[in-house]
Formats: structure tokens, sequence, C-alpha cells
């Protein structure tokens, strides 16, 4: 704990663990010096108290609940379990069929039908995309490369151009180190994030600017490429930004739409929301591809979609194509 300072208006902060691993609450008591007579027995009792009483209130503190790992300094947030509706909405459809015709939905966006109810046990989430810097502590030589004249090898910046075996090994090797199940997440833990207890397309409201929230196609990319289909908004950014350049979701996660696409767990089976498992489903048991979920910044709004899918072979090495870690929730010591 440290101090604004005795004998003044001030404020205390400090870190508590309430007994998870990395869990860590962050506590702020205000003293006065009118309350100097408080510092009697009788207020420290109180303090205690309320501490206790905060302490026993883990939902107050949800969203402070943290784990950083010690090796390469991955910021994780505890994403708590529930139901949710997963998929592609009526209106969803609607839109999409009115923006690329009855036969490219059909191929392109009806596998993310039907709508259905899902459970997900509770995980923690990488607060933001694996950057360059983070990955090259794995692979050293790794080079993200460039966009024509721009440079996606920056540290602060995803890291892209890497197979989802690479992204699957960090994953494990970084586990290792920290002794702790790492992993990319499955679609729906995935969609679970990304929605934040939201059931709209995205996670921002339609009346604000989908830049103040995601980097995607826009109007920065159109000065450079004037052919591109773009959203009507500057995100600032052509190629990649870096991780954490826009507003949040409700879960505290940044960069769930747009950046880049983010390869998740699962092999891709078209069909498979049409008899996929009701708790925990971790995605067709064989297939030729592996999902992918989010957006990226050359894509235009319909694809920034939180029930947007898409997959890649698994081989696939792609400028928009990079990862988040989900680490597995440890039992309590
Ligand atoms: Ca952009």
């Amino acid at each position: 704990m440290k101090s604004a300072g005795a004998g003044r208006d001030g404020v205390f902060s400090g870190h508590v663990s309430d007994g998870t691993p990395g869990a860590m609450k962050r506590l702020f008591l205000t003293v006065s010096d009118k309350a100097a007579p408080a510092r009697s027995g009788l207020f420290f009792l109180l303090s205690l108290f309320f501490l206790n009483l905060f302490l026993q209130s883990p939902a107050l503190f949800a969203a402070e609940k943290v784990f950083r790992d010690p090796v390469v300094g991955i910021e994780f947030v505890w994403i708590p379990g529930g139901k949710f509706i997963m998929g592609q909405s009526d209106a969803e459809k609607e839109m999409l069929i009115k923006a690329l015709g009855k036969q490219r939905y059909e191929k392109y966006c009806a596998c993310e039908r039907p709508r259905h109810e899902v459970s997900v046990s509770g995980f923690w989430l990488g607060r933001f995309e694996v950057t360059n810097a983070q990955f090259r502590r794995f692979k050293p030589e790794h080079d993200s490369s460039t966009y024509l004249d721009f440079t996606l090898n920056d540290d602060r910046q995803p890291v892209v151009n890497i197979t989802w075996y690479e992204a699957r090994d960090f994953a494990a090797w970084l586990g290792r180190q920290c002794s702790r199940k790492m992993r990319l997440p499955t679609e729906a833990e995935w969609e679970y994030a990304c929605r934040g207890g939201t059931s709209s397309i995205r996670y921002w409201k339609d009346c604000e600017p989908a830049c103040n929230y995601a980097n995607i196609a826009d109007l920065t990319a159109k000065k450079n490429w004037p052919n591109w289909a773009v959203c009507d908004c500057d995100d600032g950014h052509p190629v990649t930004a870096p991780a954490g350049s826009f507003k949040p979701n409700p879960f505290g996660l940044y960069d769930m739409l747009g950046n880049v696409w983010e390869w998740c767990a699962d092999w891709y089976a078209k069909d498979y929301y049409k008899n996929s498992p009701a708790t925990n489903p971790t995605g067709s048991p064989a297939g030729k591809y592996r999902m992918v979920r989010g957006s990226s910044w050359d894509n235009p709004l319909r694809y920034v979609r939180c029930a947007s899918r898409n997959h890649r072979l698994p081989v696939n090495c792609n400028y928009g194509i990079g990862f988040r870690l989900l680490l597995e929730k440890q039992p309590r010591p």
C-alpha cells in the first residue's frame, strides 16, 4: 500500500489478493484531516469491517480481476461464466443479404446461424491481442513483415503472419513457463467475451462511430487505397494499430473487433451451429480449416461483427491474422 501523504487529504491505493491466483483487487481509501479523531480504535475497527465487506464481494471487483503473466507480461482479464445467444440475428441476416446478395450471403455468412443459446464456464482472456514484442520472446526471429510500404512489425502492433500452429505453440510454451494452462479460445468463448453482455451486432451502440472502438478499413485506408470499400469514419491507421489503441468492450477487452482476425481453437464446419452442444462447445471434432474471429484492419463494417465467422487453413500466414490467449481457471489454493 502507498499513500499520497500523511496529514492531508489523500488517497491510499494498493493491491490485495483474494486468493485467486493473480486476482488482484485495487482498493481506495480516502482519508481527510477532518477525520483526525477517527484515528481512534473505533475508526480502525470500522475500517477493518468495511475492508472485509469489500473482500467478501467479488462481484464488486469483477472488472478489476487481472492476472499478468510473469514471463512475457500478458495481462489477462477474468471473464465470468454465463449464458449468451450465439450467432447472427434476423436483423443482421437482412442487412447482410442486402449488402452481399443472397448467393454470397449463403456462401460466406449462413454458417453464423441458427442463433442458439450457449453456456460457457469462466476463464481468463488476454486483454489485448498478442503483440510482436511478446511473440518474439518465443520466436526471436519472427518478422510480421509489411503491407506495401507500411510496417506490421513494430513491437506494439499485434503479431501477424503466423500460422495457427505457431499461435497454439506460443500458448503451450508460455503456459509451461508459468505452470498454467494457456490455449487459444474456442469460438464460443471468443464470441461470449466479444459480446461482453451485449446482444447487438457490435459491442457499441449503432449511433457511435465504429472508429472509436475498432481499427478497420476506414478513411485513412482509403487515402492510400482509393478502391477499397471502407467505413465512413477515420480511425487513423492504414494497417495494424498498436494493441489497445481504441475503446474497450464491457469486459475491458480491447480490439475484439478490428485490428486483426484472431485464431481460435476450433475446426470449421459450416453446419456446426445446427448441432452445437449447449455447454462449452469446442467445435467440429475434425476439419480442414481453423476458425478466425473478429475482423481486421482491411475489412469494411459488414465483417466487423461479434457473430462474424471466418476460417483459414492452419498453415496459412496472413497479414490480417493474429491471436489472443486464454488462461484456464485455476483451482483456488
Ligand atoms: Ca484503419
